[in-house]
């Protein structure tokens, strides 16, 4: 198919590059300056869009902000220390705009949009064997060759839109939160359905409760949304972060999951119930995730998490007025953390508000959407707007929807039938001179996401530098390395209560998908002294030739 795509498009290739780099988020804004800036290499970046940004152009949902804090969800001292200090986060959690205005400024410092294509899906990349090159296929008809395919594509980039019978049918104005309309939505006076209370129907509920006249939360599974303790940061914090960044980062970098918070050292059991209490009340006063890194067992142990599940549970039924309502909002089916739990600023008083429903679409599910609204087994709500908060086809949806196929014509959707086989994370075997930037089976989503964008673009880029070097031309994961590493990552996966949840984490948002632990949850800091090993030893694992 590939081939006559190229046929039917032009027969030369439009374009030679060293790299091609899918993607012009976070992964493939510092992809493209290591490789070209850096290395010296040619490299072009196509992009979907029209603009840089990833996540933070396509997220513009109401409320939209990150929620791992803004001093450390951004670019580290490998890009640069000088816009470490010259860019002033305004809030603890900043929004998607201004996240938004920080990646545009990155990409305009470093020059990068001269060689980024925007607007440009790439539909199609296959290894030419024969030259020991890749072709890619971009959706403007034109096709290009790469030494290197190095996919940035994001891990939450495939929104997932369940097929809802007679969605077609619907008369009022629906929109997908990942594919927000740039001019925004007016609200005012509209009875709407969000359907889906991950974190983001939790950040955009609060939001559209305050602008609309009735809004009906569709809610198939309770999560434990966490204090996020949101707000402007005072200019004495911002001044001790900024003088403390190297050592700051450094930690990000040895952590389990690339935050900076101090690792627990000790079972949720080994202290007396107040003392237990106490540790959560302070965590939770701190707001995000570090209620999850109070204990070092929390993740590994029922009756460890069961604590902290409890915790949360209280936190939620204090805070809703109407204790029916409050049960329905408490999670029972799932430990704590065994699902992302999203982080919540004023969610739990929505559901106080005169002019906000919960429904609950577990036990009556949603069976069609009507020319005038939502019907569920036992009710219908009429509506003007239904938003779908209902997530993403997480990790493998953006690398299928790119049909890449390696040696022998294989696609990677075959390869992975069965779940991703990958080593590291990074490469997978049969697909030479290919990376995944956050490919599955890395720590990517279980982890504060640029600290590991990070050392896969710099493990990456190091690995060329080697190749070139050594005058290697062609690198892949050796068969019995991505064995190993996929029954390392099984086992690990299996110490913990993580596939205790039906999670995206898991594949079970999406019908039919492989029932995997996507990410890694070994750490960041473990798996990041694995990667330095690997290299250290001539990267021990791989082919080169
Ligand atoms: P993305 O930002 O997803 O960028 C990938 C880009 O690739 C997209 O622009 C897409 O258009 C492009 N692309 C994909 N396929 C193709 C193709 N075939 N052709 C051309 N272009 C293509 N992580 C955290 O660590 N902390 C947070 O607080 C946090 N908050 C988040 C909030 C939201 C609402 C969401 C959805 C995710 C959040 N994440 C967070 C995860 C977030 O995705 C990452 O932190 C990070 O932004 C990913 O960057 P990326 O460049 O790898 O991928
Ligand atoms: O998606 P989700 P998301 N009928 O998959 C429901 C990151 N993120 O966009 O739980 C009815 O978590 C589904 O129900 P259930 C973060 O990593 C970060 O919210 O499957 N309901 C669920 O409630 C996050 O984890 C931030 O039973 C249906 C919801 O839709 C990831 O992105 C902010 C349904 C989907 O929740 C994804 O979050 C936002 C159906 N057929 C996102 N299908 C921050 O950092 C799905 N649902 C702040």
């Amino acid at each position: 198919a590939v081939q006559q795509d190229r046929q039917e498009a032009s027969t030369d290739p439009v374009g030679e590059f060293d790299a091609v780099v899918v993607g012009a988020g976070f992964s493939g804004l510092y992809m493209l300056h290591r490789l070209r800036d850096k290395l010296g290499l040619s490299a072009r970046v196509y992009e979907a869009a029209d603009d840089v940004g990833g996540t933070w152009y396509w997220n513009r949902y109401p409320g939209a902000r990150c929620d791992s804090e803004s001093y450390f969800y951004s670019f580290s001292d490998r890009l640069s220390e000088e816009l470490l200090q010259e860019w002033t986060w305004s809030e603890r959690f900043a929004g998607q705009p201004e996240i938004l205005r920080y990646l545009q400024h990155v990409a305009d410092r470093w020059d990068l949009r001269r060689d980024i294509q925007f607007n440009t899906r790439v539909t199609a990349a296959s290894y030419d064997e024969a030259r020991s090159r890749w072709a890619i296929s971009t959706d403007d008809g034109d096709w290009v060759t790469a030494k290197f395919l190095i996919t940035a594509v994001g891990c939450l980039s495939a929104a997932n839109l369940p097929e809802f019978q007679g969605r077609e049918k619907f008369r009022g104005e629906q929109y997908h939160t990942a594919l927000w309309p740039h001019e925004g939505v007016d609200f005012t006076g509209k009875r709407v359905a969000v359907i889906g209370t991950g974190a983001t129907g939790v950040q955009a509920i609060p939001e559209i409760a305050k602008e609309a006249a009735h809004v009906y939360v569709l809610q198939r599974t309770p999560n434990y949304d966490i204090a996020g303790g949101n707000g402007p940061l005072d200019p004495e914090y911002v001044q001790r972060t900024k003088a403390n960044y190297k050592e700051i980062w450094q930690r990000t970098r040895e952590t389990s999951f690339g935050f900076p918070y101090d690792a627990p050292d000790r079972p949720a059991l080994s202290v007396p119930d107040d003392e237990r209490q106490r540790i959560y009340d302070t965590a939770w006063a701190e707001g995000g995730f570090r209620i999850g890194l109070t204990f070092n067992d929390l993740l590994v142990d029922v009756k460890a998490n069961e604590t902290a599940s409890e915790f949360v549970r209280a936190k939620i039924r204090e805070r809703v007025q109407n204790p029916e309502i409050a049960e329905m909002l408490v999670p029972k089916d799932h430990p704590f953390f065994t699902k992302r739990p999203p982080l919540e600023n004023g969610y739990y008083e929505t559901f106080n508000r005169d002019n906000v429903t919960l429904v609950d679409v577990r036990r009556s599910p949603i069976e069609e959407i009507t020319e005038t609204g939502v019907r569920t087994r036992d009710d219908e709500y009429e509506v003007d707007t239904i938003v779908f908060a209902t997530g993403f086809d997480a990790m493998t949806g953006t690398l299928f929807k790119m049909n890449i196929s390696g040696r022998g014509g294989v696609a990677l959707q075959e390869k992975w039938a069965e779940g991703p086989r990958t080593y590291l994370g990074v490469a997978t075997q049969g697909f030479p001179n290919m990376f995944m930037i956050t490919g599955p089976q890395s720590p990517s989503v279980l982890s504060n996401m640029p600290v590991s964008i990070e050392q896969h673009v710099d493990w990456i880029a190091d690995c060329i530098r080697y190749m070139r070097e050594h005058n290697i031309d062609k690198v892949e994961p050796l068969v019995e390395a991505e064995d190993d590493w996929v029954e390392h990552h099984n086992t690990v996966t299996q110490a913990t209560l993580l596939p205790m949840a039906n999670s995206w984490w898991v594949g079970a948002n999406i019908p039919g998908k492989p029932r995997n632990l996507y990410p890694y949850v070994g750490g960041v800091g473990y798996y990041r002294e694995i990667c330095e090993e690997v290299a250290a030893h001539g990267y021990d694992g791989f082919g080169m030739a």
